[in-house]
């Protein structure tokens, strides 16, 4: 399966509902190719060891493992790949320590706008970019770009775009129609009584959407 393939539905577990491992795995064994691990409350010790089980268990489904923010953490678990935000550490700066330690990782980079997205693209291997809609599961998120901004991003930029920020299954079908190669969700995963079953709904979504490209 091709990077484009397995970043089409992303999934992020910010362990604010069923815990990150029982959440990932119900992910996992609905069919989800990228698992990121987002945890922004526990101290490292405790984050060091829900990645390990996340690798392992990604590792066993074939899947992507993304750490967000901690590259300590990324690389420690030898994750996948390593997301870093406008605040944290710079694109820039890990994409030198991953082109001389760590060839092959995977740099994700998100983007709120277009400018942003232009400045990002030197140094990441996909861009996460939004919000596209309101969401309520980023307390700090800034304003909407919409499916209008999202186009204007995913046409101006080279590497694959995933969306980000209030998509759901409503929704899922008009934003890959934006120009994104990938959706990644929180809550439409996370916050719903059967996770498993709602990932499998998704990915049929998506997969009667168009194909990446
Ligand atoms: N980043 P949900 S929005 C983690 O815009 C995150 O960069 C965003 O959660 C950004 O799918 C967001 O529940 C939260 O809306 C996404």
């Amino acid at each position: 399966m091709s990077f484009a393939e397995k970043i089409r539905l992303y999934f992020i577990t910010d362990g604010r509902s069923h815990g990150h491992e029982r959440v990932a795995e119900m992910a996992l064994k609905a069919g989800v190719k990228t698992i990121q691990l987002r945890e922004k409350r526990l101290p490292a010790r405790e984050i060091y060891g829900i990645a390990k089980r996340l690798r392992r268990l990604t590792y066993d489904y074939e899947a992507l493992f993304i750490v967000n923010d901690r590259f300590d953490i990324a690389i420690s678990v030898e994750a996948d790949g390593i997301h870093v935000g406008q605040e944290d550490l710079p694109a820039k700066a890990i994409r030198s320590l991953i082109d001389e330690k760590f060839p092959g990782m995977i740099l994700g980079v998100s983007a709120r706008d277009l400018s942003e997205a232009l400045e990002a693209e030197k140094y990441a291997d996909y861009l996460g970019v939004g919000p596209v809609f309101p969401t309520s599961t980023k307390e700090d998120a800034r304003e909407v770009i919409g499916i209008d901004g999202l186009k204007k991003v995913c046409s101006a930029v080279k590497v694959p775009v995933v969306a980000i920020g209030g998509i759901n299954h409503s929704n899922v079908s008009e934003v890959l129609k934006a120009g994104c190669t990938g959706v990644a969700v929180i809550s439409a995963i996370a916050f719903s009584e059967n996770p498993e079953k709602s990932a499998e709904e998704l990915l049929n979504l998506i997969e009667n959407s168009n194909k990446p490209h």
